[in-house]
């Protein structure tokens, strides 16, 4: 029996067994079989959730782009590690062999030696979904530099604040960026942003749209000319265990951003372990993961997890809208997509068009479906298994978040029946906990409260950048010896687990505890449905009453709102009960999104409570346009 990859559902119970008992001798025995080592280390785990303080593999030395690279050269040199599908479809897609990720690699850990980087120094990179993304995210781990990836569709300010926040010497960037039928100068924001960063020396600029930009003299450079002329050779910077990685921010739900902190063995070890087993990755299966390296997804799911496993895997750069609806099925036909990982707000999205578009192609190539981000309510979930997946690629709800690396509670595809809706059972090695506003576990089955962890995994985050106060009031402070993820959850009658939503989004009206995501999926039941958002506001006598806001699908729907309440909310009645009916319904042109594409209940929140003054900084919304409508026509 091979721990390293679980094939049926007895071999998972009994290796998640051995993972809770023998925690270090599992891992290490992970460690140990599947990875390459300068230094085996010295302990396994040390770890203490009261200061917090947490190591694994203490005392080894490793690089982990020799694991990602090097490593593959002998049996897999010519295979395609990345397949990039540029932004049009006429385009044509670059596949990246191993052997010439490697040399793209060094040159580019070459020249940012060159250019004064060393171990521990910190590069932003803001480079749009890109080959050069992935290759300078490798070259810093190359040489032992903290990358620090910032979307490419933040702003100036919101860029800014994350340079200066860990005090980058460097930007990556490009001359700017294709989305959809739109270009974007990401040179001019990175212009913008450094007006108000002392801290950075040098931007190195990539040329993708090929516009004539401001070059500042002594401090910008073209990537290109650099790259011609440096070796394609460059010895991995040997780095401990615990060295830290990489920096990436997540916004809280108060405050500056968090800048997460991932080190190096764990990290390694626990995104290629669940690589592996949540994809069921195959030798020459292709896999696509369509996030933004801007994001933890595309850190452990496009980047480390895959490459680690010498797997080929998809870059998309473009929008699942451009030239149409059809752009992600005709890429999975395009490269006979194995594995699809992909967000709610995307399945919705596509949803909405109908299923014409799908018909026209062959997606007979996929095997297994993810779904990440937000809550996959029941309607997505079927429209995904139905029209996707054709009902036989099982669809795999992965919960996870930025801080814990990897994920967390998932299907093994073709191991775990499927429930829609839930996350499922635990990931090998992870053990959760419910807890009750009492700080009390919730013990046995059929219990719903806060979502903890217990014990920990490889690749939980070590600190935040720069304030460790801070990472242990967030994650260590609610629960006693407990990281809190800051979601709810369920947990059904045979153990699996359904994720309710953040817990700033739990609801309680008369004395009830409702969560979000259970009302949204009843309301996205009815046909003209969209989607929708949940939020509370005060009540007189029930406390908390539900405001909902609903988008309405494209399909000329005439019927008075009127109607359409009455039968949402019997709708609701029906699936939850009475108390769980909404008191306000608004229907809006859309609901204001994080890039990453989770709906930002805290500012609905604000306009359902007539808070309007106090929104916050809505400028890293997707779509801030649709706040101000929302407000204009506020119940
Ligand atoms: C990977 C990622 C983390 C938050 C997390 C949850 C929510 C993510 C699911 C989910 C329900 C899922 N990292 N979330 N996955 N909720 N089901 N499968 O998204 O740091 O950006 O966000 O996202 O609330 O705490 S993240």
């Amino acid at each position: 029996m091979s721990n390293y990859h679980i094939k049926h559902l007895e071999e998972y119970y009994q290796v998640y067994r051995k993972s809770v008992r023998e925690p270090e001798s599992f891992w290490e025995e992970i460690a140990e079989e599947h990875f390459l080592w300068r230094k085996k280390w010295d302990a396994v785990l040390d770890w203490d959730f009261s200061k917090p303080e947490i190591s694994w593999f203490k005392g080894a030395k490793l690089n982990i782009t020799e694991n990602c690279i090097d490593r593959h050269l002998t049996t897999r040199g010519n295979k395609t590690a990345i397949l990039f599908e540029p932004n049009h479809p006429d385009e044509v897609a670059e596949h990246i062999s191993y052997n010439e990720l490697y040399k793209r690699v060094n040159k580019f850990a070459n020249v940012l030696k060159e250019q004064g980087i060393k171990k521990g120094d910190r590069v932003c990179i803001y480079v749009p979904m890109i080959p050069e993304l992935a290759i300078s995210v490798l070259a810093c781990a190359r040489i032992g530099a903290i990358h620090s990836v910032v979307f490419a569709g933040f702003s100036a300010a919101a860029l800014a604040t994350r340079i200066n926040d860990s005090d980058c010497k460097m930007v990556i960037t490009s001359d700017g960026s294709y989305r959809g039928s739109k270009t974007i100068d990401l040179k001019g924001i990175v212009d913008e942003a450094l007006e108000s960063c002392s801290c950075v020396e040098t931007v190195l600029v990539a040329k993708r749209i090929k516009t004539e930009i401001y070059m500042k003299a002594g401090r910008d450079q073209w990537l290109a000319p650099l790259l011609a002329k440096a070796s394609d050779v460059c010895a991995p910077e040997i780095m401990d265990a615990e060295d830290p990685l990489f920096i990436l921010y997540t916004s809280g739900s108060t405050g500056m951003p968090k800048g997460m902190v991932h080190t190096t063995a764990g990290y390694m070890v626990y995104t290629a372990y669940t690589f592996k087993n949540a994809f069921q990755y195959k030798e020459n299966d292709v896999y696509w993961c369509t996030a933004d390296i801007g994001w933890i997804t595309g850190h452990s799911y496009i980047v480390y997890g895959p490459l680690a496993n010498g797997a080929t895997t998809v870059m998309f750069e473009g929008v699942p809208s451009y030239p149409d609806y059809g752009r992600f099925w005709d890429i999975v036909q395009k490269h006979k997509v194995n594995q699809f990982y992909t967000a709610p707000t995307a399945i919705r999205a596509l949803a909405k068009q109908g299923t014409d578009v799908i018909d026209h192609y062959d997606l007979s190539s996929l095997k297994v479906l993810g779904s990440v981000g937000e809550p996959i309510n029941e309607e997505a979930w079927h429209w995904y298994n139905e029209n996707i997946g054709k009902k036989k690629s099982p669809i795999i709800d992965s919960w996870w978040q930025t801080e814990t690396g990897g994920i967390m509670i998932s299907p093994i595809p073709y191991v775990t029946p499927t429930k829609p809706t839930y996350a499922t059972l635990p990931f090998i090695g992870i053990q959760p906990a419910l807890m009750d506003e009492n700080g009390n576990e919730l013990k046995g089955n059929q219990v719903e409260g806060r979502l903890c962890i217990k014990f920990p995994w490889p690749s939980i985050a070590r600190t935040i950048w720069g304030n460790h106060q801070r990472y242990k009031e967030t994650y260590f402070s609610a629960f006693d010896n407990k990281y809190f993820t800051g979601d709810g959850a369920l947990r059904d009658e045979v153990g699996y687990y359904r994720i309710t939503g953040r817990v700033d989004d739990v609801i309680i009206v008369s004395g009830h505890n409702l969560g979000t995501a259970p009302i949204e999926d009843a309301i996205n039941e009815h046909p003209a449905v969209a989607e929708s958002a949940i939020v509370g506001f005060p009540h007189d006598i029930k406390g908390s009453a539900l405001y909902g806001y609903i988008t309405l699908k494209d399909t000329g729907e005439t019927r008075n709102h009127d109607n359409l309440r009455t039968e949402i909310n019997q709708l609701i009645t029906d699936r939850i009960g009475p108390i769980a009916k909404l008191d306000k319904m608004q229907f809006t042109h859309g609901l204001p999104k994080t890039r990453s594409g989770k709906i930002m209940r805290r500012i609905l929140r604000k306009i359902a409570c007539n808070e309007t003054d106090s929104l916050g900084d809505t400028s890293t919304l997707l779509n801030q346009e649709v706040v101000q409508d929302i407000i204009d026509n506020v119940l």
